[in-house]
């Protein structure tokens, strides 16, 4: 939980809508620091791998090709407790279950079109950090205002 990494991406649907920067805005306030960010259009190959854990499920067909209809914007954010809290941003899988005050509970309607993307644990993060980015891709850096973030 220390200074861990969360994979965020903004699903085709919210770079669609406008939500880019609604989505890195929240993060960003929030204190969590932007150490790697592409657009990408992902193949429906590379989003059976990103869900590969979801095979077999009724949903997986929809769901790859709901992935790979549109460039994403593919984000890896670093600050204490970021896969957790990140979630907490997101909000609940299913928008009508998500609280408001979420991105989930404020910008969408369905499962199907929940708009973005979060890593839900330790080993899921660094997988998924490590299909769409190269270490070099990620850049370690302090910022001046960190001392007045964390402590
Ligand atoms: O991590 P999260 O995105 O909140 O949910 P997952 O259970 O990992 O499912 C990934 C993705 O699959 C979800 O964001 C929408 C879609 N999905 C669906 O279309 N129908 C379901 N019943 C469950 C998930
Ligand atoms: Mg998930």
């Amino acid at each position: 939980t220390g200074n861990e990494r969360s994979f965020i991406a903004i699903k085709p649907d919210g770079v669609q809508r406008g939500l880019i920067a609604e989505v890195i805005s929240r993060f960003e306030k929030k204190g969590y620091k932007l150490v790697a960010m592409k657009m990408i259009w992902a193949t429906e190959e590379m989003a059976a791998n990103h869900y590969d854990d979801l095979k077999g499920r009724p949903f997986f067909p929809a769901l790859v090709k709901y992935f790979a209809s549109g460039p994403i914007v593919a984000m890896v954010w670093e600050g204490p407790d970021v896969i957790k809290t990140g979630r907490k941003i997101l909000g609940a899988t299913n928008p009508q279950a998500a609280d408001v005050g979420t991105l989930r509970g404020d910008f969408c309607l369905t499962t199907g079109r929940n708009i973005i993307h979060g890593s839900d644990g330790p080993e899921s993060a660094a997988h998924e950090i490590g299909m769409w980015f190269t270490e070099k891709e990620c850049s370690a850096y302090s910022r001046s205002i960190d001392s007045w973030i964390v402590a």
